[in-house]
C-alpha cells in the first residue's frame, strides 16, 4: 500500500520546475512493488471495460452513446491512486472507469470501499433500474454522494463550482481531504470553469482541476479553444500552480497529483494539472466517422504510439518488477479496441467485466411511472 507522500518541499504557489520534481518531489518513490502492480492491473482494467463496451454495442447487445477513454486511461488511474478514501471525485464524460476505480484499492470485497463496483457502472451504461442513475441516462448523471462522487453532468465545467462548495465545506471543518475534478481542454473555455477556479484560489481551496488535454473537444481542436500555449498557463491568472504531466505515463500522473495533493492537504489551496494525451475515437463512436474526415489519420497515429499500457510495462521492466515475458503475457497494447481478444488481458480482469456486464444485461428496466418520481424534493426517496 502507498504510504502518503512526506518528500514532498513545501512549495510555493508556483508548480516547480520540473528539475525540482524530478529531483526531490518524486511520489513514484514510496510505491512498493505490489502498487505497480496494482497499478498495471487497473490500466488493464480501464482498457478492458473500454473494448468490452465498444464490441458489445457492436453486438447490438448495448444501446445509447460511448465515450471512450482510450489511450487515456493512465490519467484516471495516475490520479485516483494515491487518494485517500475520503477523497473525492468528480469525473466527467470521458472518464466512466473514474466510477470504479475510485478507493479500488480496498478491493472489491471491502463493504465500506468508497468506489462503485463494475456492476452498477454496467447497469448505468446499460440503463437499468439497478443503476445509480436509475436509467435517466445511459453515460451521464451518475455518482453517489455517500462514495464521495459528485453526480457528474452534461454541463462542461459545472462541476468545478460543486467541487469548490465541497472543498470550501472540508475548510470549514478543518478536514484535510482535496476534491479532485475533470475537465477536457475544451472544457476550460467554459465561464464558469474561471468562476470556480477563481473563487477556489482566493479561500484556498483543496480543489484539482484535471484537465485532460486530449487536442480534440468535439470536431474542434485545441488551438481554437484555448489562446495560451499549454492550457496549464491558464492557472497564471489566478496565481495557483499549473503543472504539465505526460498523460500517457502513469507515474508522471502520480507524481504530479500527489504534489498537488499534499500541497492542496496543508491547506496551501488549488491547482491545475494539465495531462497531455490524444482522444483514440471520435467524441463519441457516433462520431467516430465524421472524426476521421475532420482529423488526419497520420495525427491520429502519432497521437495513439505512445500507448498507456506499454510505457508503463517498459518501464516495470526497467526497474525490474515484470520479466519481459511477463510484460509480453498480455498485450493489448497499440491494438484498436475491436482488434483485441479477450486472451490480450488478465483472465480476473476479463471475469471482472463478464460478471458486471451479464448484471446489467439481466437487470429490469425501472417502470415507467418512475419517470416521474425524485422530480420533486418532496419525492426524495
Ligand atoms: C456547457 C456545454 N457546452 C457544450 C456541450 C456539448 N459538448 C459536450 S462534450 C463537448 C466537447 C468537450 O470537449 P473537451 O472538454 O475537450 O472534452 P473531451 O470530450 O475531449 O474529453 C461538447 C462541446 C456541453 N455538454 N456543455
Ligand atoms: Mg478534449
Amino acid at each position: 500500500m502507498a504510504k502518503d507522500s512526506t518528500t514532498v518541499t513545501e512549495p510555493d504557489s508556483q508548480a516547480p520546475s520540473t528539475e525540482t520534481q524530478s529531483a526531490a518531489n518524486r511520489a513514484r518513490d514510496l510505491l512498493t512493488p505490489e502498487d505497480h502492480l496494482e497499478i498495471l492491473r487497473q490500466l488493464y482494467l480501464t482498457r478492458y471495460f473500454d473494448v468490452r463496451l465498444i464490441k458489445e454495442k457492436r453486438r447490438g447487445r448495448l444501446r445509447g452513446t460511448l465515450y471512450s477513454s482510450h489511450n487515456q486511461e493512465a490519467i484516471l488511474v495516475g490520479t485516483i491512486f494515491g487518494l485517500r478514501p475520503t477523497d473525492w471525485l468528480s469525473p466527467i464524460h470521458r472518464d466512466m472507469p473514474a466510477f470504479f476505480l475510485k478507493d479500488l484499492k480496498s478491493g472489491w470485497d471491502d463493504p465500506n470501499r468508497m468506489g462503485m463496483s463494475i456492476q452498477e457502472v454496467c447497469a448505468q451504461v446499460w440503463g437499468k433500474a439497478t443503476a445509480p442513475g436509475r436509467a435517466r441516462d445511459n453515460w451521464s448523471h451518475i455518482g453517489d454522494a455517500e462514495k464521495g462522487i459528485i453526480c457528474s453532468t452534461s454541463m462542461l465545467a459545472g462541476t468545478i463550482p460543486v467541487a469548490a462548495g465541497i472543498a470550501y465545506d472540508f475548510k470549514l471543518r478543518g478536514f484535510d481531504g482535496v476534491v479532485l475534478t475533470y475537465n477536457g481542454e475544451g472544457a476550460t473555455a467554459q465561464g464558469i470553469f474561471h468562476e470556480a477556479i477563481n473563487f477556489a484560489a482566493i479561500h484556498k481551496l483543496g480543489v484539482i482541476t484535471i484537465i485532460e488535454n486530449n487536442q480534440w473537444a468535439y470536431g474542434t481542436p485545441v488551438e481554437l479553444e484555448c489562446p495560451t500555449k499549454d492550457v496549464a498557463d491558464r492557472a497564471k491568472g489566478y496565481d495557483i500552480p499549473g503543472l504539465i504531466a505526460d498523460g500517457q505515463d502513469v507515474l508522471d500522473v502520480y507524481d504530479k497529483t500527489m504534489w498537488a495533493v499534499e500541497r492542496a492537504r496543508r491547506g496551501k489551496g488549488p491547482s491545475l494539472i494539465e495531462c497531455k494525451t490524444f482522444r483514440a475515437y471520435g467524441h463519441g463512436d457516433h462520431d467516430d466517422d465524421r472524426a476521421a474526415k475532420y482529423r488526419n489519420s497520420d495525427d491520429v497515429d502519432k497521437g495513439r504510439s505512445r500507448d498507456p499500457i506499454a510505457v508503463y510495462k517498459a518501464e516495470l521492466v526497467r526497474l525490474g518488477i515484470l520479466s519481459q515475458a511477463e510484460a509480453d503475457a498480455y498485450k493489448p497494447e497499440g491494438k484498436h479496441a475491436i482488434e483485441t481478444t479477450d486472451e490480450d488481458f488478465p483472465p480476473a480482469v476479463v471475469a471482472a467485466l463478464k460478471e458486471a456486464v451479464e448484471f446489467a444485461v439481466n437487470s429490469p428496466m425501472p417502470e415507467p411511472d418512475e419517470a416521474f418520481r425524485w422530480v420533486f424534493a418532496e419525492d426524495q426517496p
